[in-house]
């Protein structure tokens, strides 16, 4: 499937997402949504596609917002009758349940920063810059930016972010828990591909739960997230690859993993 604004690419075990629309800073429009779901489904669906990366285009952005000139057209009836926003996490966070990564190499703002936060972790490039300046637009986030930056960052970081719409570099990002690792701008691309691929090594089930459980630790209580963590813990117990994964270990070898 060939794309207009985003371009889709298989290196081995790994999809590498790339937001296309360099020129507006890879702003997310309605065309990057349609793109990104039909490319996220794609992926959730191959079987020989066990992680996958989503970066921006271009040298200065990974996506410097929802497309501000699209929704300047919009009034507040179009955005609720439509429930605007909504097919980010309904369609892209909960359908995919294998693991991706964002590699954030400039601008996350506003929509940007929302989604490089829907991925299951961020490495950042040195240039990165976050924030939710949506008040200065007078509006606020509207992709779960009010919510996965307070989970992140705390409430008080989070709050002064989203009231100042100030920005974040790299360093406080990773300082702050935003991001997992901060590499430098030109080796962005290779780090976030080595880790993809690590954890593409990875028996797949096995990933998919690790990402589960950690993921119940944001939507539960404590109690809920550890019943979610021990029932998903007593299936892969029963997997071939849990068997073979112990059997490699005690042999001393690779193991070899059939993904069930
Ligand atoms: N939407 C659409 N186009 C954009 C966006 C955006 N979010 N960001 C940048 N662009 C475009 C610019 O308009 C410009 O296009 P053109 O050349 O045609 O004028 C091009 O990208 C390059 O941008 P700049 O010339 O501004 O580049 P600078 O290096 O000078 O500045 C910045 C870079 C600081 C990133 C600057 O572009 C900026 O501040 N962008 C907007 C950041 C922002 O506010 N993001 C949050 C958007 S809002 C959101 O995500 C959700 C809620 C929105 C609700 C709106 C209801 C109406």
């Amino acid at each position: 499937m060939s794309y207009e604004t985003i371009t889709v690419e298989q290196r081995d075990a790994v999809t590498l997402i790339t937001l296309n629309r360099p020129k507006a800073l890879n702003a997310l429009n309605s065309k990057v949504l349609e793109e990104l779901i039909d490319a996220f489904a794609a992926y959730q669906a191959d079987n020989s596609q066990l992680c996958a990366v989503l970066t921006g285009s271009g040298d200065k952005a990974f996506a410097a917002g929802a497309d501000i000139k699209e929704m300047s057209e919009k009034e507040a009836a179009d955005f609720y009758l439509e429930d605007f926003f909504a097919p980010w996490t309904s369609e892209i966070v909960k359908k995919t349940r294998k693991p991706w990564i964002a590699a954030v190499n400039g601008f996350a703002l506003g929509g940007g920063c929302e989604l490089a936060m829907m991925a299951d972790f961020i490495i950042a490039s040195e240039n990165a810059k976050f924030g939710q300046p949506e008040i200065k637009l007078g509006v606020a986030p509207g992709m779960g930016g009010s919510q996965r930056l307070t989970k992140a960052v705390g409430k008080s970081k989070s709050m002064e972010m989203c009231l100042t719409g100030r920005m974040m570099d790299a360093e406080e990002a990773e300082r702050s828990n935003l991001v997992a690792r901060v590499v430098p701008h030109d080796q962005l691309l290779d780090e976030a591909m080595k880790t993809a691929k690590q954890i593409a090594s990875m028996p797949p089930m096995a990933a998919i739960a690790n990402k589960e459980m950690v993921n119940a630790a944001f939507e539960a209580s404590l109690d809920q997230g550890l019943i979610v963590e021990r029932r998903i813990f007593q299936i892969l117990a029963a997997s071939e690859d849990k068997s073979e994964g112990m059997a490699a270990f005690v042999e001393k070898r690779e193991g070899q993993w059939k993904g069930r």
